[in-house]
């Protein structure tokens, strides 16, 4: 009880309403962690930590882990996916594949993948490069030859190599942008709100677009699944630290049998409750994300992303540029006049095209992209979820068609506005 006590008196010294903070009164006293890794942005990560990561993912996959958790995640397909549990299993999931990767290399830590700065051209992006992730598979086979997974061979469901399948004909059709994820941010205030922003927009996206296995209910197989999902992970972590006091332990809506969730409820395939996952820093969660670090002052983990972004300012000023309906529309906070919250703020900080920091020669060479005057008010509608995948992972498709009209109504807001996106470079 006294890591309980210790916990509960943190809450109450750093916060004025701390009831929010703290975990509910039958709640397992989580303690602090003492050491919190910071999760990076893949294009931040030095050639040593790429490094590090490559080879305990190789390891990984040749003890059959990646089968493993291929083989987990097919199982629990309609459990977790289309409704509140997304958020808790896939945090749950990726910190136990963290672990698997830290028993090979303990300073690993799992680098996430910002999507949406890709989300014009998805397939050049330099993550889908074969320095990096590698890209699209052969035109015969599916298979990825190029990159991290190169020749992958799995034995799950049964033996096959790694395939990706470019959804759009040999490239990706456009995803959800910055701009987005950022109103998705703002206009989200429940838990239940937020989840059916993100699984149904960035999330199905790229599993789509990439195709192959990301395009099955056993796709924690491709490696890109573990920094996609922490990406996604991590959008909801900044979400409840926006308004950490209502925010850290709001779980609502309700699971695949249509019961309203609780925090009491057993995560599929572990033993835990979801109330331990639901505090980054607590538990068994001990990490954080770089851009939470940033929010918070700490902008360490940043600075070689804005030495490559010389007015990181600029992509939002251009936003809250916007017609005063479009900002209370799609940007409440915006609207206001209060000074920019960094945490529900995806515009700054990674350019399109931005090489990755471990490329020591590219990175020093980059000029980053102008935004192409041309394609001013020409932003693309994101691309739509199929009803194959819906129907597959047993999603409401009222909630999926919601969202994707939104998603293109604010498209047309921003394009009407005459807005020039600074991620629309090609
Ligand atoms: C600041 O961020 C860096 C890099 O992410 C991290 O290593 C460091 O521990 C952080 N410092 C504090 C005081 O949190
Ligand atoms: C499907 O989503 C819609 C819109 O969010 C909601 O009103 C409806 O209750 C949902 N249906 C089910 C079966 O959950
Ligand atoms: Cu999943």
């Amino acid at each position: 009880m006294r890591s309980f006590a210790l916990v509960l008196g943190l809450a109450m010294a750093c916060t004025q309403q701390a009831a929010g903070l703290t975990p509910p009164a039958d709640a397992a006293p989580y303690t602090a962690c003492a050491d919190i890794t910071v999760r990076k942005e893949i294009r931040s990560l030095s050639s040593a930590e790429w490094k590090a990561y490559e080879s305990a993912v190789q390891q990984s996959q040749k003890d059959k882990w990646v089968d493993w958790f291929g083989y987990i995640h097919n199982r629990l397909a309609v459990y977790a996916h289309g409704n509140s549990n997304f958020f808790t299993f896939h945090r749950k999931y990726t910190r136990d594949y963290e672990n698997v990767l830290k028993k090979y290399d303990s300073s690993v830590v799992l680098p996430y993948w910002n999507a949406m700065v890709d989300f014009q051209s998805p397939s050049s992006s330099v993550v889908l490069g074969s320095e990096y992730l590698g890209g699209n598979g052969n035109s015969d086979t599916n298979c990825v030859t190029d990159g991290l997974a190169s020749n992958w061979n799995l034995i799950y469901p049964e033996n096959h190599c790694l395939k990706r399948q470019y959804s759009g004909s040999g490239s990706i059709p456009a995803w959800h942008s910055p701009e987005f994820i950022t109103s998705v941010l703002q206009v989200s205030k429940t838990y239940a709100d937020l989840r059916a922003g993100i699984e149904n927009s960035i999330h199905g996206a790229v599993h789509l677009g990439l195709g192959g296995d990301m395009d099955t209910m056993y796709s924690p197989m491709d490696p890109v699944f573990w920094l996609h999902h922490a990406n996604c992970d991590r959008l909801w972590a900044q979400w409840q630290a926006i308004s950490p006091n209502d925010r850290t332990y709001m779980y609502d809506g309700t699971d695949s049998s249509g019961k309203t969730v609780s925090l009491d409820d057993t995560i599929l395939a572990s033993d835990v409750p979801v109330v331990s996952v639901m505090r980054l820093g607590y538990g068994d969660m001990c990490y954080t994300y770089d851009t939470i670090q940033a929010a918070k002052g700490n902008a360490t983990a940043l600075v070689k992303r804005q030495k490559c972004n010389k007015s990181p300012d600029q992509a939002t000023q251009a936003v809250r540029n916007l017609p005063p309906e479009v900002l209370s529309t799609y940007y409440p906070s915006f609207a206001s006049n209060k000074a920019i919250n960094p945490l529900e703020n995806e515009m700054p900080s990674i350019v399109p095209g931005q090489p990755m920091a471990a490329d020591v020669k590219a990175a020093a060479t980059f000029v980053p992209p102008k935004p192409n005057e041309k394609l001013r008010g020409k932003m693309p509608v994101p691309s739509t979820l199929t009803n194959k995948w819906i129907t597959m992972m047993s999603g409401n498709v009222t909630e999926v068609r919601e969202i994707e009209e939104r998603a293109c109504a604010m498209v047309d807001a921003l394009n009407k506005a005459g807005y020039l996106s600074p991620y629309m470079v090609n």
